[in-house]
């Protein structure tokens, strides 16, 4: 049999204070892993006895009594998702706080730099993640030592409905981290339509906590819809008062688009207008620098200096509040710089 432990794997922590101050008994170490798109497994703890002996040397000696440091019966030696049994009864707090409070967002990822920028979305696109950061929205009587989170329907102030308060683990520590990723399997998935609230429990002491959660998020997972109404479509409009669809143009420099009534969803966010010499394209005008809010529904672009006799189509993208895009273009029409001859144009 062989002894060989394997690579160890070893790091240096710079400390900010002394680890064998006679106020703090115990040195706990979390240990995690961070795969590479961010995303953090469970954590390992271990407590340690600090015994110096030299003035700047000592030892660290694995502390293999089990006892539970909180009310919950967390402690460093049961298996990753089990707990010690408490010796002491639990203070909760949520209803009427006169510690630290803080404030939970839902985000689509955490690619956010500064938390005080950040927006809360109630739409996802996913089932299957949820990511949430929280700050601190008022500093009184006690600090927050530590978070666990968890995740739950709106059914309930507890997380219930996507983790079995039997089968699972509800609460997962996070430390001092101001933010979590929350990847469900195919057993846990979050359902259509119904609302979701990040949970984040924050601990003051060993006996004391609150609850906080975020509003929620709700997964749809269609893009918008095109209407299927007569008349309701990308039209190319040759002034801004035109109601109908245009198939040709006279001025090479101008052009009105229209999107009234042509896409459909509950949580509509934003549209993208582009126009381009191929439906769907954006070589005349891009999408990125043509964003309109959900409440508009026509542009115009100026001086286009379109090539006569080319063909060019209007393009647009409606995204709604989960992500999503749905893209629509109009039929085209053709710069023609001479008049129409009489008769040649049709269109409704
Ligand atoms: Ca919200
Ligand atoms: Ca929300
Ligand atoms: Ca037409
Ligand atoms: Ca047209």
């Amino acid at each position: 049999m062989s002894l060989d432990e394997g690579i160890a794997q070893t790091a240096i922590i710079p400390l900010e204070g002394s680890i064998t101050d006679p106020s703090h008994l115990y040195l706990c170490i979390s240990i995690w892993a961070v795969n590479g798109v961010g995303i953090p497994s469970s954590r390992h703890h271990s407590t340690f006895e600090a015994t110096p002996t030299l003035p700047d040397e000592g030892s660290l000696v694995l502390l293999r009594r089990c006892f539970p440091t909180t009310c919950k019966g967390h402690c460093a030696c049961a298996p990753i998702d089990r707990a010690c049994n408490p010796d002491q009864s639990c203070t909760d707090v949520t209803h009427s706080n006169p510690n630290t409070e803080i404030e939970v967002l839902d985000v689509l990822d955490l690619m956010n730099d500064d938390i005080n920028n950040v927006i809360d979305i109630d739409d996802t696109a996913t089932q299957s993640i949820a990511a949430a950061v929280w700050r601190v929205t008022e500093q009184k009587g006690l600090d927050i030592k530590w978070f666990e989170w968890s995740i739950g329907d709106d059914s309930s102030s507890d997380p219930v409905g996507i983790f079995d308060p039997v089968q699972d683990r509800l609460w997962y520590d996070i430390g001092q981290n101001n933010q979590t990723i929350i990847t469900l399997d195919e057993d846990h998935k979050m359902e259509k339509g119904v609302t979701y609230h990040v949970f984040i429990r924050a601990w003051y002491n060993p006996t004391t906590y609150a609850v906080f959660r975020s509003d929620g998020i709700t997964p749809d997972i269609t893009p918008p819809k095109i209407s299927t109404v007569r008349g309701a479509k990308i039209k190319d409009l040759a002034r801004s008062y035109a109601r109908k669809d245009t198939d040709y143009l006279m001025d090479p420099n101008v052009l009105f688009i229209s999107w009234k009534r042509v896409f459909l969803d509950d949580a509509m966010s934003h549209y993208q207008v582009s126009l381009s010499t191929y439906p769907g394209g954006e070589d005349i005008r891009q999408f990125a620098d043509h964003t309109f809010p959900a409440s508009v529904s026509s542009t115009q672009f100026t001086n286009l200096n379109l090539k006569s006799g080319l063909r060019y189509y209007s393009n647009v993208r409606a995204f709604n509040k989960a992500g999503l895009h749905t893209l629509k273009s109009s039929d085209g029409f053709v710069v023609d710089t001479r008049r129409p001859d009489a008769g040649l144009v049709f269109d409704c």
